[in-house]
């Protein structure tokens, strides 16, 4: 039961797939709209009223309590008090005494105030009123997902190499340095499907190059690398560089594919490469030139690729530091002690400005539209660009993609990470709980950078966060330039590594056979445990475990030092404790609350009453996998039906796929 409401003249965002009938409405069966000062939602929460969404962002996964801000930001700093992170998703849902989801469908800034002003009250607005608002019924939360996942169509579904490991790094450079990550794993036998290749390999950041001197015969490397069971993931930025005689600025200039100034010049935006222009990637022939540049790294043998900096980031804009320039010129050196700190703040103010955001221009459909107004779409549809293209370079092949920033639509065309985190144990735990939150609003091909991007990580940190990205359709371990070494093989005894590592690859056939229900259905992977047992009271207040697919719930270690942690069991089930060399132990639990001891080199997991999942041997990578006969751990004379595919075409719905293993 959805039922669509617009106010205002809204932008088309292609968010939903389907299409339904709109209404017109201020006093709604849930909550009602005030067109006063721009636009408001509110609805009285009941004490028992449990608030879920908002995909990636900040807190827990209910989200009653504080205030959340859609404006998709690039800011490394995600602490507790921050409100906007990368992404823009825009649905939540109430569960209690009234069950009803709201998806506010609208590209701007749009604030979630969830009992933070006052605690029984929900308020969503925004300045401007032009959106659609859909307002689905359903008897539980759970109900309400699946059709809201059902109104915003199919979730992305990646090739199945993408479901190995990746190690990522800012800071490979040259061939010599992807070798060496490459040697480290495949020396100590630590299974590996991918190494990401970040800003580096480009030269001088512009996109779609390879630096020469760095990568002499880059389709000889990209092969040699596949040799071995590699593929490389090259980095994508939204910035295109400025520099005469580089063809896609150049291309891009004369076609009138960058976003411009209100005079109609190049908006100029200062990225890692120097000077940038934007391309308009709302504009539909603009996208297609860009998606279709991404055939320069396909052709050379590329299947996968990362788009970044797509909020999209500036350091700073011609305009923001001329600003500033002739503010610091006003002061003498004699001065320089009086500056005022308002003068100062300028220096800091100048990344990301809400005023540089209001001072570029997109071209849709002919009309011009000031970015600010559809700002939460860039990434998006920068990433919808590449999926459109590859549609249409490769149509039957399935090709790895994923965004930083994103919006409710984009899971259709990739999946996201939760962009720069840090080696924190707080981080860790942050990971699991959006895990739920990002499935809700269509996002299930996710995960975080595995041991934390920021600040230096230390051993155990990482093999606890390893031990959670085992579940993760993305396990992607990545660390920033300048921080300490995290790959597998930098700290001692490597055999604890491995045995995480091949617990994922072991556990491989099992999480991709739910990925892929889960995409196929318009269901959840992972899912909040009050959505598998609604009658539990315990449960709904459950945010340091999840369920994952429909057999598993995992329950990580995300403290240091500590020894096991303290687990709820809303049913009977068996505790699985993965270890190196193949090994594991099980133990039947109970029903109710225990204390689950958890080394350092496990990885524990547990199986719901009367059910089983496949279990096969380790590989060095995805493609090596024997799934033939794999042995089942779980209940006795439990059944579970495995999808299997190719995992590199899209003939998803063949009864083929489909196998029934009995234990
Ligand atoms: O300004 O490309 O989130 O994963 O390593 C930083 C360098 C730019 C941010 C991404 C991060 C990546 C980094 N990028």
């Amino acid at each position: 039961m959805v039922r669509k409401y617009v106010y205002g003249e809204p932008f088309e965002t292609d968010a939903v797939v389907q299409k339904i009938e709109t209404e017109q409405g201020m006093e709604l069966e849930v909550g009602r709209v005030s067109l006063e000062k721009g636009f408001t939602f509110s609805y009285q929460m009941a004490d028992e009223d449990i608030v879920y969404g908002l995909g990636e962002s900040n807190r827990g996964l209910n989200k009653r309590g504080y205030c959340y801000i859609s404006n998709c930001t690039d800011d490394p700093n995600h602490t507790e008090d921050k409100r906007s992170l990368y992404g823009a998703h825009n649905f939540i849902v109430i569960s209690g005494k009234k069950n009803f989801g709201l998806f506010f469908d609208y590209p701007a800034k749009i604030t979630f105030d969830i009992g933070y002003t006052r605690s029984e009250l929900l308020e969503v607005s925004s300045e401007t009123a032009d959106l659609y608002l859909y307002v689905i019924g359903g008897e539980s939360a759970y109900d309400i997902v699946k059709q809201f996942r059902k109104l915003i169509g199919r979730s992305y579904i990646p090739p199945k190499f993408a479901f190995g490991f990746g190690q990522s790094r800012w800071g490979y450079k040259t061939k010599e340095d992807f070798q060496k990550v490459a040697e480290g794993y495949r020396k100590n036998d630590i299974p590996i499907d991918m190494i990401y290749m970040d800003i580096d390999y480009m030269q001088d950041y512009k996109d779609f190059t390879v630096n020469e001197e760095n990568f002499p015969d880059f389709t000889a490397f990209v092969r040699e690398m596949r040799q071995q069971g590699i593929h490389l993931i090259p980095i994508i930025d939204a910035g295109v560089k400025v520099e005469k005689g580089y063809s896609v600025y150049e291309e891009g200039v004369e076609k009138g594919y960058f976003c411009k100034r209100e005079n109609g010049s190049e908006f100029v935006a200062a990225v890692w490469p120097g000077d940038t222009h934007f391309p308009d990637v709302l504009n539909k022939e603009a996208r297609k030139w860009f998606g279709g540049k991404y055939d320069f790294l396909i052709a050379q043998g590329i299947e996968g690729f990362w788009n970044d900096m797509n909020e999209p980031a500036i350091f700073y804009s011609r305009e923001g530091m001329d600003e500033l320039l002739a503010t610091l010129q006003k002061y003498t050196k004699e001065e320089v002690d009086r500056i005022p700190l308002e003068e100062l703040e300028k220096v800091t103010g100048l990344a990301n400005s809400p005023k540089d955001y209001r001072s570029f221009y997109h071209c849709v459909d002919g009309k011009r539209i000031r970015h600010d107004k559809v700002h939460n779409l860039y990434g998006y549809n920068m990433t919808r660009a590449a999926g459109e293209a590859f549609d249409e370079l490769v149509p039957n092949k399935r090709l790895l993609l994923f965004s930083r920033s994103s919006y409710i639509g984009m899971h259709r065309y990739g999946g996201i990470w939760t962009g720069d985190n840090k080696s924190w144990w707080s981080h860790l735990l942050l990971n699991l709980k959006m895990m739920p939150s990002l499935n809700m609003c269509g996002f299930l091909y996710t995960g975080a950078d595995l041991g934390g991007f920021g600040a230096d990580a230390t051993r155990d940190l990482v093999l606890r966060w390893m031990a959670l990205g085992v579940f993760t359709p993305l396990m992607r371990n990545h660390a920033a330039l300048g921080t300490r070494e995290q790959e597998a093989y930098q700290f001692e005894k490597v055999e604890d590594f491995r045995g995480i590592i091949e617990t994922r690859y072991r556990l491989l056939p099992y999480l991709y056979s739910e990925y892929m229900k889960a995409a196929l259905r318009d269901d959840m992977y992972f899912k909040p445990l009050a959505f598998v047992y609604p009658e539990d009271s315990f449960a709904a207040d459950v945010e340091d475990q999840v369920m994952l697919g429909n057999e598993v719930m995992i329950a990580p270690v995300y403290t240091q030092n500590a020894k096991g942690r303290y687990v709820y069991l809303p049913e009977r089930m068996m505790l699985v404790k993965f270890s190196k060399n193949g090994e594991y132990t099980k133990q039947v639990l109970e029903r109710g609350h225990h204390f689950v001891e958890v080394a350092l080199d496990e990885v524990p997991m547990f199986i719901r009453e009367g059910s089983c999942i496949p279990l096969v041997k380790a590989a060095r990578c995805v493609e090596e996998l024997d799934t033939t006969r794999p042995e089942m751990i779980g209940f006795e004379g439990a059944e579970y039906m495995l999808y299997e595919d190719d995992g590199i075409t899209k003939e998803y719905e063949k009864e083929e796929h489909y196998r029934k293993l009995k234990k």
